[in-house]
């Protein structure tokens, strides 16, 4: 059996902060998973230091479900963010070890490839509806057959997934919450606006998303659903705060836009009842804020008992690791939807050395063992921890609001 006989965590800021586990086995492999909890970086690279790797040294790291099973019921406090992020490092970097000993790349070690590749998509955005569908028309023609479309509300600066740098989008930019403002009212007026003339200029055979990042109450979500049914939209993300699951019902009611939610999910608990009573099409958990790739799975396989599929998170703030396991899942499992794609810098990229590579619209993971993404220590040693933070969006008469 490979022992684990020591671990350690890695920070870097390559233009945005990245927590890395790697475990090192009595073989000679190693293998990582991404930590990376968006502005709250410390605490899981604390609660992996002083809470697991003391937990993890002399185990066999053939025992993937074992070691997954201590870690969530042994902390005695379960679920979480910080928790949850922590264990899905540990399940990605031993994912990564076994498929480096098997000799495979992971998605073999799952059951095989269920397609050739990973539809994926991007975002396009601007300021105005034309610079949005300037930047989408980029996308088609670098072969993308899905883009996310956001645009600027007239009369509100700093809206949600408007970037100043049209490639590269990062929202968590400022040592202290930047403050927005936020009109519900606007927001709904000028939304179908935006898709009526998207399906005007772009055709019918793209799919479009949008990302309405928890602001709409359940009646005012199903409003906005109503309004863009004649565009067909792939999906309306995130249309309000999911915590309380049996508020979608009311989405539901009103509409037939597919719904996606769930990039803030930290397990199958948080949408047990959303997938079982079908309230959402698309479920967005990902690998390392939902446990890793053996809690997916397990989630991948509840929701397509109910005609969900998935739609695994993807911005920026999820590293190439968490990426690359993300691509051997996504290629897996029968009930894949779309995965996001936001890519990372090319700083990123250097201190990530990856085998997941584009083309034609799609991502795919590659062949070499494991989850085939590398770090380079060296290079990340060059790029200390920053504190950044999310910002936070209040109404015109400055109470707070959810981003
Ligand atoms: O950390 C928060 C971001 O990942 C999030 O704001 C991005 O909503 C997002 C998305 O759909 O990518
Ligand atoms: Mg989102």
């Amino acid at each position: 059996m490979p022992k684990i006989i020591a671990a350690k965590t890695i920070v870097t800021c390559p233009g945005r902060n990245f927590v890395t586990l790697k475990i090192m086995t009595d073989e000679g492999v190693y293998g990582i998973g991404d930590a990376t909890l968006n502005g709250r970086e410390p605490a899981v690279e604390a609660y992996l230091s002083e809470h697991v790797i003391p937990c993890l040294i002399g185990r066999d790291a053939h025992q993937i479900e074992d070691i997954w099973q201590y870690l969530y019921r042994g902390a005695y406090w379960r679920r979480g963010p910080v928790t949850m992020a922590a264990i899905a490092a540990v399940d990605m970097a031993l994912w990564d070890i076994k498929g480096k000993i098997a000799g495979l790349p992971v998605y073999q070690l799952l059951g095989g490839a269920c397609r050739t590749g990973v539809m994926v998509y991007g975002h396009a955005n601007g300021e105005t509806i034309e610079e949005t569908l300037d930047n989408a028309a980029h996308y088609a023609e670098q072969g993308y057959k899905a883009i996310r479309l956001q645009t600027g509300v007239p009369g509100m600066s700093g809206t949600y997934g408007v970037s100043k740098d049209k490639m590269f989008y990062e929202p968590a930019d400022s040592d202290l919450p930047k403050e927005t403002i936020w009109s519900t009212e606007r927001y709904l007026r000028s939304t179908p606006a935006l898709f009526e003339a998207a399906r005007l200029r772009l055709g019918d055979d793209l799919h479009l998303l949008h990302d309405v990042h928890h602001r709409l109450t359940p009646i005012e979500a199903g409003r906005l659903g109503k309004d863009l049914e004649p565009y067909r939209l792939f999906w309306m993300e995130d249309a309000t705060p999911a915590e309380n699951q049996a508020s979608f019902r009311i989405i539901r009611q009103h509409t037939t836009t597919p719904l996606a939610v769930g990039e803030i999910f930290n397990s199958i608990w948080d949408c047990k009842q959303l997938i079982e009573e079908q309230l959402i099409d698309y479920i967005r958990a990902t690998a390392v804020h939902a446990g890793g790739i053996t809690h997916l799975k397990k989630l991948a396989a509840f929701a397509d008992l109910h005609h969900v599929r998935t739609g695994c998170h993807g911005a920026t703030d999820l590293s190439p690791v968490c990426m690359g396991a993300a691509l051997h899942f996504d290629l897996s499992i029968p009930n894949f939807g779309v995965q996001e794609y936001m890519r990372h810098t090319p700083e990123t990229d250097a201190v990530f050395p990856h085998a997941y590579t584009f083309s034609d619209g799609m991502l795919h993971p590659g062949d070499a063992p494991g989850l085939g993404v590398d770090i380079d220590e060296d290079l990340a040693a060059k790029y200390p921890y920053k504190r950044a933070y999310l910002p936070i969006a209040r109404r015109l008469d400055g109470s707070m609001h959810d981003w």
